[in-house]
């Protein structure tokens, strides 16, 4: 798209429709065009969620680094809870183009005015919990981002080609995981099954609340922002899960859980959206653990946010800055 915000040969009702031209033709927006005001806040709110909740999501599993069952576990843990962290940075990143900061988000995470999702506040009981996490929780991070490659706003569809890909590594490093447990004694069959049993309606409910009650999704589709419907995700999440978990030879704890040959896909129960509400207002098991630490590091931090720009605004100062200087 070509409309800079400040060409002022267009007038709003002009830019607008331009701007709808874009989303219509599939095309990307760009950081640089005019967009509705609503449209920039939508964004800010969801790939600020998105970032926060990856920056979240290393605490559960980074719990169980020190606690690796072998040094190549804790070499695999280690990197991955790192590209949760490069993950957070890229969606920052996109984020700041919408012209937030990074500091203004994360001031709003701690101060519990921006949400993460909904897994985080879940407890990691044991060391399993880490293949649950990585073939559930990050297998249903890839149905629901795959398509967010192809998102109407450039940064952010960008972003998320190279966290899918990541995120398909993390997937599998998990499904090994479990596997290899899977084949060894009964005691480590059993703590599959129990984790799989606690993750997984904690994992259906990631795709947010049903249809009906997403009061964002017609918006967010209409922009191009989201491509498909929460129930859609989820629905093809449980398609895709079911025969992994026959492969692995564990069970979903849902007794509806069944192929429906007429609708082609499987029935579930429907997640137990009271308790959804009741961990995104706050409530979960972990909510008040996961943000005191966020908050803390966050804090803990600042002199080291300060002394970097600090260093940065002094290497600016003496460092040539053309290269006629350099060549001096
Ligand atoms: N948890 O109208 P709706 C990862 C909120 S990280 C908490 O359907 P929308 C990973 C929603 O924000 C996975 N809150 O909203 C990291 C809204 O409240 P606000 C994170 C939720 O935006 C480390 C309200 O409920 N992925 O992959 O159209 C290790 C109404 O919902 C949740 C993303 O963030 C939830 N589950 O759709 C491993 C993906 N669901 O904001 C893995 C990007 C809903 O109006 N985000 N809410 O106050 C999205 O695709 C969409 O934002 C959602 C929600 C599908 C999550």
């Amino acid at each position: 798209m070509t409309t800079q915000m400040n060409d002022n040969r267009f007038d709003e009702a002009q830019l607008q429709e331009q701007f709808d031209a874009t989303i219509e033709a599939k095309d990307r927006i760009e950081p640089r065009d005019w967009m509705p005001e609503a449209y920039r806040k939508t964004l800010i709110r969801q790939v600020a969620q998105h970032a926060h909740s990856e920056i979240i999501g290393m605490q559960p599993e980074g719990n169980w680094i020190s606690r690796a069952p072998s040094l190549r576990r804790k070499a695999i843990l280690l990197a991955k809870v790192q590209d949760e962290a490069g993950h957070g940075l890229y969606l920052y990143s996109a984020a700041e183009t919408l012209g937030t900061t990074r500091n203004e988000l994360t001031e709003k995470l701690v101060a519990g005015k921006q949400k993460y999702s909904s897994i985080f506040n879940y407890p990691t009981l044991s060391y399993t919990d880490v293949g649950t996490i990585g073939w559930l929780v990050d297998g249903a991070a890839i149905c629901n981002q795959v398509p967010l490659c192809r998102t109407s706003f450039g940064p952010y569809g960008r972003a998320m080609i190279r966290i899918c890909k990541e995120e398909s590594f993390h997937q599998r490093q998990g499904y090994e995981l479990l596997m290899t447990m899977m084949r060894g004694t009964e005691a480590q069959r059993e703590m599959v099954q129990e984790s799989v049993n606690r993750f997984w309606c904690p994992a259906l409910m990631m795709f947010g609340p049903p249809d009906d009650n997403s009061p964002n999704t017609e918006q967010s589709m209409a922009w191009g922002i989201k491509t498909h419907t929460n129930d859609e995700l989820r629905q093809k999440f449980v398609d895709m899960s079911v025969p992994q978990a026959e492969a692995l030879g564990v069970t979903f704890p849902d007794e509806n859980l069944k192929w429906n040959e007429e609708r082609g896909h499987y029935d579930f129960s429907t997640p137990n959206w009271d308790e959804f509400w009741s961990v995104v207002k706050g409530d979960g098991p972990c909510n008040a653990q996961r943000l005191a630490h966020r908050k803390r590091a966050w804090d803990e931090g600042a002199w080291v946010r300060e002394a970097a720009l600090a260093f940065a605004e002094n290497q600016a100062a003496v460092e040539p800055t053309t290269a006629e200087e350099a060549a001096k």
